[in-house]
């Protein structure tokens, strides 16, 4: 077994600053065999699911760009065509556009998810999404390296503007997963491997959920059994990340040649954006899938409990509150007094120490109090609030904006990157521009080597953890999985600029 296992260590040790490998089970599952899977590793199938941003998209209308040689026609590249978005951005944000409200396309242009593995080998999602992105071509010579047939590895691309319930709406998207899995079970004889990316854990999650109402209850277990054998987890978003706010209310460009408020202007436009919104881990949602039974199907709606914690404790579990919004002088006062009106009726006391500052937590953040608070100072923020009611907490399936408890797959490996300086907190100020400039940000505050500081450098209080993240999803958000942990867990570090053996890198930690 070691043997075999070698080659994956030492290659995604080269792009990943610490390793960490939660394995249950894994050792009762290779000796016993299972049902179904008998340790041949050329049954399995390995399926991809990526993260945000990381599927292609291409046109699927012809529109007429004026003043530009550059128009698009059917199949073009839409995202990711960085020479059209430079000299054609107008036209370009046409068809990367969608409705907010009903996650419909632009009138004149619309583009789909491109599929087959070529989705997501075609943009280089680096450019995008993070220090992690790369990692599944890895992932992919460690699956063949271990035995898997080259043509059995698969990639699960989708339509990353959408929404969980959109993607199944629109592209049946979750219908597709499901055959997928039990077409590489029919062609190979055996389970998958499932290695999920960022955003791409979601929509795992989502899947398991989606498919509990599939699945007759007492076939649901087995059919995992069958289907899955390991499920790799990387650099999940398991409770959230402070950049969606960012995202949100200012624009992150991530490196794309774009303005912020262009990219602001998009982000609020997908459905997707929400499901990664910071939440508490201490607050959650009735249980849906008993809800089904009981009261039938679609009821929407689903009753959020917070517990003690939440209460007892600032900052629903993260390190710090998510955005601070301050309010000028008293000036600025009296030309915003929806925001002091608000601040005095609906922020909790604790929090107003200063009247001019409003701070909001994860929690409030994903219940909506933010977008709420400061609705009608920025009209924008009521499709954000829109999105996020109807989209997420009216999910006839989930709201994704709950901690996620342990899924009953056999075996996973979590692998997320950490002490990296992670942004966890915002300052924002009223900036005079109109949408989508807004906002300004005045300070943030990082998460670093256990201490939190703002961009000055001065140390700021909070509950920093004992690590950080990597740079763009906070520690406390990629170790939720740790909750995870059963008897049997290996959990390895690895420096990214090591390459040692398995042996070497072994230790415990708990
Ligand atoms: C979606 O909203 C747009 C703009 O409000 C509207 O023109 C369009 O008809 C709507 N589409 C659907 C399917 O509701
Ligand atoms: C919560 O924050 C308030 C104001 O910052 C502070 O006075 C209080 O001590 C904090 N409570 C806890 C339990 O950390
Ligand atoms: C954990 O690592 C140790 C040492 O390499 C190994 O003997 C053990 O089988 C591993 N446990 C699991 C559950 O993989
Ligand atoms: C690895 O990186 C650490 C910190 O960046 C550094 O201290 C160490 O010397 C490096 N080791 C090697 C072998 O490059
Ligand atoms: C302005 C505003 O949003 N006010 C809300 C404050 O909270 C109460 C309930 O706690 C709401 O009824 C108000 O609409």
């Amino acid at each position: 077994m070691r043997e075999v296992r070698k080659p994956f260590l030492v290659s995604i040790l080269f792009n990943l600053i610490v390793t960490c490998f939660l394995v249950e089970t894994l050792h009762t599952s290779f000796v016993n065999g299972g049902e179904g899977f008998s340790g041949d590793y050329s049954k399995l199938s390995g399926i991809i699911i990526p993260g945000y941003a990381s599927t292609q998209l291409r046109a699927w209308s012809i529109l007429d760009c004026p003043y530009s040689p550059l128009d698009f026609n059917p199949l073009d590249s839409v995202w990711l065509d960085t020479t059209k978005l430079l000299s054609a951005v107008n036209c370009w944000l046409k068809c990367m556009l969608l409705d907010p409200y009903n996650q419909t396309d632009h009138p004149e242009c619309k583009s789909r998810p491109d599929s087959g593995l070529s989705a997501i080998t075609e943009i280089d999602p680096g450019y995008i999404t993070g220090p992690l992105s790369s990692v599944w071509k890895e992932w992919v010579k460690w699956c063949i390296q271990f035995g898997v047939e080259a043509n059995a590895i698969l990639a699960a691309p989708y339509d990353w503007r959408l929404s969980a319930s959109m993607l199944e709406e629109r592209d049946l998207y979750f219908h597709k997963l499901k055959l997928t899995f039990e077409t590489a079970l029919r062609l190979r004889g055996g389970p998958s491997l499932v290695f999920a990316h960022s955003l791409g854990n979601n929509v795992f999650r989502y899947f398991l959920e989606w498919l509990k109402l599939e699945i007759a209850p007492k076939k649901y277990v087995q059919w995992l059994d069958d289907h899955i054998h390991a499920y790799f987890a990387v650099g999940a978003p398991l409770l959230g990340s402070s950049q969606t706010v960012k995202g949100a209310l200012s624009g992150e460009t991530f490196g794309l040649p774009v303005s912020e408020g262009t990219v602001r202007l998009l982000f609020n436009s997908f459905g997707s954006s929400v499901w990664m919104m910071p939440f508490s881990k201490y607050c959650r949602t009735d249980n849906v899938y008993w809800k089904h039974f009981f009261e039938g199907r679609g009821t929407g709606n689903h009753k959020y409990h917070c517990d003690d914690m939440e209460y007892r404790f600032n900052y629903s579990g993260w390190p710090t509150n998510i955005v601070n919004i301050e309010i000028p002088s008293t000036r600025g006062i009296d030309a915003y007094p929806s925001i002091t009106e608000v601040a005095q009726q609906n922020v909790s006391s604790r929090e107003c120490g200063l009247p001019t500052q409003l701070s909001f937590s994860a929690r409030e953040v994903s219940d909506g109090t933010l977008f709420r608070a400061i609705k009608e100072y920025d009209p924008d923020t009521e499709k954000l609030l829109y999105q996020l009611e109807k989209l997420y907490h009216d999910d006839a399936v989930l709201n994704p904006l709950t901690p996620w408890d342990r899924p009953p797959l056999k075996n996973i490996f979590c692998i997320y990157g950490i002490d990296s300086k992670t942004e966890v907190g915002y300052y924002f100020a009223p900036s005079g521009k109109p949408y989508p400039d807004n906002w300004i940000i005045t300070d943030i505050v990082y998460e670093n080597e256990g201490a939190l500081f703002s961009r000055s450098g001065n140390l700021v209080n909070g509950n920093p953890g004992a690590s950080s993240g990597d740079e763009t999803v906070p520690y406390n958000s990629l170790s939720w999985c740790k909750t995870w942990l059963g008897s049997k867990v290996n959990i390895t570090r690895a420096p990214q600029n090591f390459s040692l053996s398995m042996t070497d890198l072994m230790y415990k930690w708990t």
